[in-house]
């Protein structure tokens, strides 16, 4: 059996290049298995999970087998446990607690930047809709083939835009934040190198994830990003394979010491994630199919998503397991960011 982490995933996948690059930063050892995740892993004699999210990947149970496993946040607190070096979560837990903010910020809100960007917009549609069936299948696929993959994909990732809540509604508000974002980030790479000094995150892997996408493949978000940011551009190129970079001497930020920027950013989290994540969990509670909230001054509207539920849930408990005076340094770091609304 293969002592490499076996990772089934796609290119276009944020989440799946998140995990490659916190592969290629550990020094894990690991195999890609890009495209038809559930068909490879039958293929493999192993159950896809339900639902099969990318990437999939097989990690042991305590009896050596190996178990489908989904779900990136997770799974990385598993692996820092189980490889120690290159740690992507900072020791000071006031600063981790940041971290897993700032990484459910890139996983859940600008992943809405990502999927609006690929399936609003008819040319992004066309791109996306002709790629992902060759990277999916072969990319030597015959052309009738792609043209009715190609249709059967784009009807199913157009039809769940609402998921995310991208709609005519909501598109404006999201194209202002997507910009406001890279800048926020130009801001901040001008000072830093990461979002909490000289070494990345688990955070920095999350809004990487996304952001290879944004600027990689989608060619309205990579046509603003070049327009906005060449220092975030150049930022995506550098965190795709920090194998090389050195650990043994670069710090994290302290807290208390991090740069105006950062806070920046979390205010954006406020201003738009943090009423969105509050209304969700309103509408779950409620069993409302879908919800409708003001998210900076205009109309926010869609379907009702229990899995952000949960992420709100995990956000809580990572704040109530802190001490109080982390609690407090925490509550204190925050002030004015309007992320205050979320922790208990
Ligand atoms: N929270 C999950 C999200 C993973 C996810 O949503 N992946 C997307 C692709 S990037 C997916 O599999 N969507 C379902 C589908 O495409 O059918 C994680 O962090 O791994």
């Amino acid at each position: 059996m293969s002592e490499k982490i076996q990772i089934f995933g796609a290119t276009p996948s944020p989440y799946t290049q998140k995990m490659i690059s916190i592969f290629r930063y550990k020094h894990i050892a690991y195999e890609a298995i890009m495209g038809n995740a559930a068909g490879r892993l039958k293929e493999m004699d192993i159950e896809p999970p339900k639902p099969v999210l990318l990437p999939t990947i097989l990690l042991k149970d305590a009896n050596g087998e190996l178990i489908p496993t989904t779900d990136s946040t997770p799974i990385i607190r598993r692996l820092e446990k189980e490889y120690p070096d290159r740690k992507l979560i900072p020791e000071d837990p006031a600063l981790s607690f940041i971290n897993y903010l700032l990484e459910d910020f890139g996983d859940e809100w600008v992943t809405k930047y990502m999927f609006h960007y690929r399936w609003y917009f008819e040319e992004d549609a066309d791109n996306a809709g002709t790629i992902l069936p060759l990277v999916d299948s072969t990319v030597n696929i015959p052309k009738d083939d792609l043209i009715e993959f190609k249709k059967y994909i784009a009807d199913r990732q157009i039809g769940r835009l609402w998921v995310v809540g991208s709609n005519n509604t909501t598109a404006d508000l999201i194209d202002t934040s997507y910009r406001r974002f890279l800048k926020l980030m130009d801001d901040h790479l001008s000072v830093n190198q990461f979002l909490f000094g000289e070494k990345p995150s688990s955070a920095d892997f999350a809004i990487f994830g996304q952001l290879t996408q944004l600027i990689g493949f989608d060619p309205t978000s990579r046509k603003i990003a070049y327009e906005t940011s060449l220092r975030v551009v150049a930022w995506v190129d550098i965190m795709a394979d920090l194998s090389g970079h050195n650990t043994n001497n670069t710090k994290w930020t302290s807290l208390e010491d991090s740069p105006k920027s950062l806070k920046e950013i979390l205010k954006e989290f406020g201003r738009m994630y943090v009423p969105a994540l509050i209304a969700n969990a309103k509408a779950v509670i409620n069993e409302d199919e879908t919800w409708e909230t003001e998210i900076d001054g205009s109309i926010w509207k869609q379907k009702t998503f229990p899995y952000q539920a949960k992420c709100l849930k995990w956000i809580k408990e990572e704040f109530h397991d802190l001490s109080e005076d982390n609690k407090s340094r925490v509550r204190t770091y925050l002030d004015g960011t309007g992320c205050g609304l979320i922790l208990e």
